[in-house]
């Protein structure tokens, strides 16, 4: 499954799968502040980008909550990864949005700061992190939109979603913000 938009010249698309599959110049990890390792998407990282990233992830030391940093992508088709850490999800009221939107720019501020190209993101913070998926799928696509409607450099976004359940909800939201 997959449904794409253009904006501007570039292409926000959505694909269902496994993002440590991916060929874009970068993937996006959803990490934990301590850039420790640990279960889902991280978890799955590591694991197919090999050790080259651990190494990489200790030298920096750490990622506040709604930052980035950005490493190899130690074996994996994609060049990079950058380590965005999400909000745990409390009950909406803890700063929650502004955190999960803060994840997904500062993501896409060093992409194009390092000249990438294409960047994958996975769904921040809906897993362990718990964070609704529809306001997640929410916060997240309206601010890559606003992001590639001022920002020309990057021009491929995807979003690569675990499941058709996580897929069908951020496709309903899309189709809800353009
Ligand atoms: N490709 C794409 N999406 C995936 C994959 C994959 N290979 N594996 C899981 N997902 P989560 P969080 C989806 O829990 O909520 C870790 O322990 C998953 O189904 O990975 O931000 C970190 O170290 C869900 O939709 O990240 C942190 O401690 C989404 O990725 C904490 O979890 C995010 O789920 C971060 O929690």
């Amino acid at each position: 499954m997959a449904a794409e938009v253009k904006i501007n010249e570039s292409i926000l698309s959505l694909v269902e799968g496994d993002i440590t599959n991916e060929n874009t110049d970068a993937i996006v990890n959803a990490a934990n502040a301590r850039l420790a390792g640990g279960a889902g998407v991280d978890g799955a990282i590591h694991r197919m980008g090999g050790p080259a990233i651990m190494k990489e992830c200790r030298k920096i030391g750490g990622c506040p909550t709604g930052q980035a940093v950005i490493t190899t992508g130690g074996n994996l088709k994609a060049k990079y990864v950058i380590h965005t850490v999400g909000p745990v999800y409390k009950d909406g009221t803890k700063g929650e949005a502004k955190l999960l939107k803060s994840a997904h720019l500062e993501s896409l501020k060093l992409a194009s700061s390092r000249g990438l190209k294409s960047i994958s993101f996975p769904a921040i913070s809906t897993g362990v992190y718990g964070y609704p998926v529809n306001e997640a799928a929410n916060i997240a696509l309206k601010t890559v939109i606003d992001y590639l409607q001022e920002h020309t450099d990057i021009e491929l976004v995807r979003f690569v979603l675990f499941g058709n359940e996580t897929y069908d909800i951020f496709s309903e939201e899309l189709r809800k913000l353009i």
